[in-house]
């Protein structure tokens, strides 16, 4: 039985998931909050994710209404918490922009998901 349990968690951990914890790496909360009106330019974007990521995969972007890329392509972990994804922006006029993120977590799962944010006039 104990042999049986223990391939059972070599099978999970081969799958990529911890039997502790099945989920994968989902979008926390992030600054600017998903979907807020924010009164001013923001510095950054922030994502806060419920694992830590794989710096290598892990990648976010930010588009203006019209689809064009405004970030400063320079979307990165944070060197002191490996749940956070950065990416710092120019100046943005007052509109509504979109977060696109993909992330891999240290579970070798790929999650992908976006949201809007818009900046006050
Ligand atoms: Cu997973």
């Amino acid at each position: 039985m104990k042999r049986v349990l223990l391939g059972l968690l070599v099978l999970a951990q081969a799958l990529g998931c911890s039997p502790a914890a099945w989920a994968h790496a989902f979008l926390d909360h992030a600054r600017p909050a998903v979907g807020s009106t924010v009164p001013s330019s923001p510095a950054e974007v922030r994502l806060w994710f419920t694992q830590e990521l794989e710096p290598a995969f892990s990648t976010a972007r930010v588009e203006d209404a019209a689809g064009k890329r405004v970030d400063n392509k320079d979307g990165a972990i944070d060197a002191g918490d490996p749940t956070l994804l950065r990416v710092t922006l120019p100046k943005l006029e007052p509109g509504r922009y979109r977060v696109t993120w993909r992330v891999l977590s240290t579970d070798t799962h790929v999650t992908e998901g976006d949201f809007t944010f818009d900046v006050a006039r």
